[in-house]
């Protein structure tokens, strides 16, 4: 039984959903930029339009009502309110879609959940270094506290930042994320810091001048897949894990929840690289300073995107300095976890309630939300995806059973995503909506898929049984 006050929620991201690219002021985001060079997004596609829900926004509450969500999740566009990144110019057009939005969910009895960064950062910031500049911290921090300010006698659930180790990783090491950097084995964990310092800084200003009014209760979304030893009794495969745990969850968990500081085996992987790749100089993984808010403890609930699973070995590198390298660790699928539509989704609902477990072990029971889970479709379009449906209730039962069986404080549980929407470098490739939106109606029709039917009907369910609104 889900307890009284879970949360039940679908979540979108600005830049994935709004369109409105340039509409009553915004200023461009990397993404606007990453997406109009060639050769970025499958087919050149970009997210200038997407779903429109800049100007289809009661579309969108439609959705969500039909759903019956006592949540939503979504994301500020940083640009869209200051549209060159600093508070020296207020978006006032922006503020009023958000004001709308939010004050259209609480008249519906829907809470908000608001994410400040959800991988688009104002160009004009970009321009001046980036995530890779020690200087964002601060600029992040006056957003945030802008957005405390405007936006939190009403929204009483923050992410600060949405999955750090994308951003740093895929945006600064691959290159296949804005701002298409490729700076392997050093970019990354430059901009993992300085997201752990900026989202260090909102915490504790939200902590010091908003809590005691506002009482509402702030934290990043830290993604991860559950992994395991490929062969469980294999030692090497064992160190693997945890080595890839730790440049996973650990990277950004473990200063937060546990030490302030990363984990000790992270730091001696990289080092012990840099080490043999001869590579002299201060360690690549920079070090916290004692005169700057402390990184430890600024987390009021651990939010989770969780979407699949992998079984672990060593190996991977690069032969060059890279992360893989680092890591040193090679994740690989089952042969018995079925795929969805695209290739890294393979289907594990069980690795959610072992995380779960693991999560609560390591981190000290925390309360915890999941703040995304989904499973992708690509190809002919499926009103009827009964894969979906399928995938859904699996893992809602993990969810429950994690909750009843191993005392997991899950405190709830928001499906990725509300609507098909600009999947990243994917484009529209990649469906993972309860909605399916027509990109090429010119109307963007949204129609529910069955799995959004069926979802209505897990929730209508729990409000039956625990008398919940
Ligand atoms: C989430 O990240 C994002 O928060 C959300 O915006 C997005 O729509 C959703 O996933 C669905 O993708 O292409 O083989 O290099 C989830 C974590 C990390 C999973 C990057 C996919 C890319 C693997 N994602 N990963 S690959």
């Amino acid at each position: 039984m889900f307890p009284l006050d879970f949360a039940w929620g679908a979540g979108t991201a600005a830049y994935q959903i709004e369109g409105g690219w340039q509409a009553d002021g915004k200023g461009p985001s990397i993404w606007d930029t990453f997406c109009h060079e060639k050769g970025r997004v499958f087919k050149e596609q970009n997210g200038d339009v997407a779903c429109n829900s800049f100007e289809l926004w009661e579309k969108d509450l439609e959705c969500i009502q039909l759903l019956g969500l006592t949540h939503y999740r979504l994301s500020l566009s940083w640009a869209r309110l200051l549209p060159d990144g600093t508070a020296r110019h207020v978006n006032q057009k922006g503020v009023q879609y958000y004001n709308k939005v939010i004050d259209d969910l609480r008249a519906c009895n829907v809470s908000p959940m608001v994410t400040l960064y959800h991988f688009d950062l104002p160009q004009a910031l970009q321009d001046q270094g980036g995530w890779k500049s020690s200087a964002i911290a601060t600029y992040f921090d006056n957003y945030a506290k802008f957005c405390f300010q405007t936006f939190g006698d009403r929204v009483k659930l923050w992410i600060t930042i949405n999955e750090p180790q994308v951003c740093a990783k895929l945006g600064h090491e691959d290159g296949i994320h804005a701002p298409g950097l490729k700076e392997p084995g050093i970019a990354a964990y430059l901009v993992g810091h300085n997201m752990l310092r900026a989202h260090a800084m909102a915490w504790h200003s939200y902590n010091s001048f908003y809590r005691a009014k506002q009482k509402g209760a702030v934290s990043l979304a830290i993604n991860s897949d559950w992994l395991e030893p490929l062969h469980p009794d294999c030692h090497e495969d064992i160190a693997a894990t945890e080595r890839d745990l730790v440049f996973t969850l650990g990277w950004f968990a473990w200063p937060v929840f546990v030490t302030g500081d990363y984990p000790e085996i992270m730091r001696s992987a990289i080092d012990s690289q840099s080490k043999k790749l001869g590579y002299h100089g201060n360690s690549r993984l920079p070090r916290f300073s004692k005169d700057e808010p402390a990184i430890l403890g600024t987390a009021d609930f651990f939010a989770l995107n969780y979407y699949t699973s992998r079984k672990v070995k060593p190996g991977g590198g690069c032969g060059q300095m890279c992360m893989k390298s680092d890591r040193d660790a090679e994740e690989v699928l089952d042969p018995s976890w079925p795929i969805s539509g695209v290739s890294w989704l393979a289907v594990v609902p069980h690795g959610l309630r072992k995380l779960l477990q693991y999560i609560k072990d390591t981190f000290n029971n925390p309360a915890v939300y999941i703040t995304e889970n989904g499973f992708s479709q690509i190809g002919p379009l499926q009103i009827e995806d009964i894969q979906r449906c399928k995938f859904y209730s699996d893992t809602i039962l993990e969810v429950a059973k994690a909750i009843e069986e191993d005392g997991v404080n899950v405190r709830g549980y928001f499906a990725w995503s509300l609507l098909d929407n600009f999947e990243w470098a994917d484009g529209f490739s990649v469906r993972f909506g309860l909605f399916h939106v027509d990109f090429c109606d010119g109307k963007l029709s949204r129609t529910i898929y069955r799995s959004g039917r069926e979802y209505a009907k897990i929730i209508m369910k729990y409000k039956r049984e625990t008398g919940a609104q």
